[in-house]
This record gives structure tokens, sequence and C-alpha cells, in this order.
């Protein structure tokens, strides 16, 4: 606690930048290659309630580094990192005395933040994300399974904030309050992940489709949740070649 709230007093705020340009290169003798500089970003927040820090890059390897005071909600972050294929890095210091609530919407409003500020203007990406891997799009990817659970997701970078949140309710009549924050992963599946991911969608500006289908143990649909958004993220914010400068919209803007 003591050292990231050091490492937290020692950023200017707020911080954001961006790298979203394309050089081009020789290579090799044999002719020119796109080589692509990553997208990456870097954002502070700080309220009376959380202070927050994110380094992503969007064109990164998996690799994360999360501290959030949450152990459960850190694993969901690294595992989004990992099957995202992003470099996240991110620190919280939030008001946990009081519950996780703030902590966990806060580092949605920063990662979703990050995300904006690394997708740039948008040109020449996917935009859309079923989950399907582009060279491989028989594999429906958008669905994760989870031992007795599947979770799907659908995103949409297109400029829009919506979050669909569906599947969820209907398991949360047939418990008891007390079960609902029995441990982290019940208080996440029973309102902390839809606050999360409602907070991503608002600052990323993107579609966001989330559907539990099935399941019955907190701890696999969470986990089901974030590793289907993880897919979908991969798959929307890919550069596509063929359409590389311009913007996947016949509107002109994203
Ligand atoms: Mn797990």
């Amino acid at each position: 606690m003591q050292i990231a709230e050091e490492w937290l007093n020692q950023r200017q705020l707020p911080v954001a930048s961006e790298l979203h340009n394309c050089t081009l290169f020789f290579a090799g003798g044999f002719g020119l290659m796109a080589a692509m500089k990553p997208r990456q970003a870097k954002v502070a927040r700080k309220t009376r309630e959380t202070r927050i820090t994110v380094t992503l890059n969007l064109d990164g390897k998996g690799k994360s580094s999360v501290k959030t005071g949450i152990p459960f909600f850190d694993h969901m972050l690294a595992l989004f990192a990992k099957h995202a294929v992003v470099d996240l890095k991110l620190r919280c210091v939030g008001d946990l005395e009081v519950d996780a609530h703030h902590t966990v919407e806060d580092c949605g409003i920063v990662l979703g933040q990050a995300f904006a500020t690394a997708l740039g203007d948008k040109r020449g990406i996917r935009r859309y994300g079923a989950g399907f891997h582009p060279k491989n799009p028989f594999t429906g990817e958008a669905y994760v399974p989870m031992d007795e659970c599947l979770a799907r997701c659908v995103i949409d970078f297109g400029g829009r904030p919506h979050l669909v949140w569906r599947g969820l309710g209907k398991f949360s009549q047939k418990i008891s309050n007390a079960e609902k924050k029995q441990d982290m992963s019940s208080a996440f599946r029973f309102g902390l992940a839809r606050e999360f991911f409602q907070a991503f969608a608002n600052e990323t500006r993107c579609n966001l489709h989330l559907e539990l289908l099935y399941g019955d143990e907190p701890h696999h649909i969470v986990e089901a949740l974030f590793k289907a958004f993880a897919r979908a993220v991969d798959a929307a914010r890919q550069r596509d070649p063929r359409i590389a400068g311009r913007l996947p919209s016949t509107k002109g803007k994203l």
C-alpha cells in the first residue's frame, strides 16, 4: 500500500499519451513491409475515493502487472490482458474500507479511458469483435466455457456507449443477500462486474454485449465473462491490413 501510494504521488495528473502512427521500413531486400508502431496509453485519475494509474499497450503480448487491493479483481484483469493479448500495468489505491465498489468501477473508467486513447482515431481497426479469430472464422471463440458455465461477448468500438447485460439477473432471485456477498466472486457476480463493464463501455464509447447463457459457480461465471470480453476485445482492436489508414465506417467518423 505504502509503495503504491508513493508511486501514484509521483505521477502528474492527468497523464495521457498516444502512439498510433504508421511507418514503413525496408525489410531484408524483399520488399516494403508495414511496421506499425504499438498503440499505447498512460492514464492517471485521482479522486477522493480512488487513485489509479494505467499503462496499456494494445499491441502487446498479454503481459500484466495488476494491483487493485482486491486479489480476485487482479486475477480477472490479469486474465483479461492475457486473453486480449494486451500489455497492462494497473495500480489502484481505493477506499476498500468502504467496500470494493469505487475501486472496481473506477478501474473500469480508467481502463476505458486508456483504451479510447490507445485506439486513437480507430483508422484501420477491425472495430467489431465477436471473438472470432480473423484467421480462423469457424471457431466460435466469442463463447467461452468455464466448466459448467458458458458466456458470450460481442463488442463494437463504434463510438456509441451501450452495455447489454443478460443472463445473470434470473439467478439472483434464488439466493439470499448473505450468499450474494459471501465472497468476492459472489459480490462480482451480483453487482460489481456489471459496474466495471458499464464504466468501460461508457469511457471507451463501445457497444458491449455480455451474456451468461448458463452457469452456477460464481468464480466460473465471472471468469468466463472476463475471458469472453477479452476474446472479443482482441478481435476488435486488431488492425485489418486491407483497410490500413481508413475508417471502418461509412459515416467518416467513429
Ligand atoms: Mn480463476
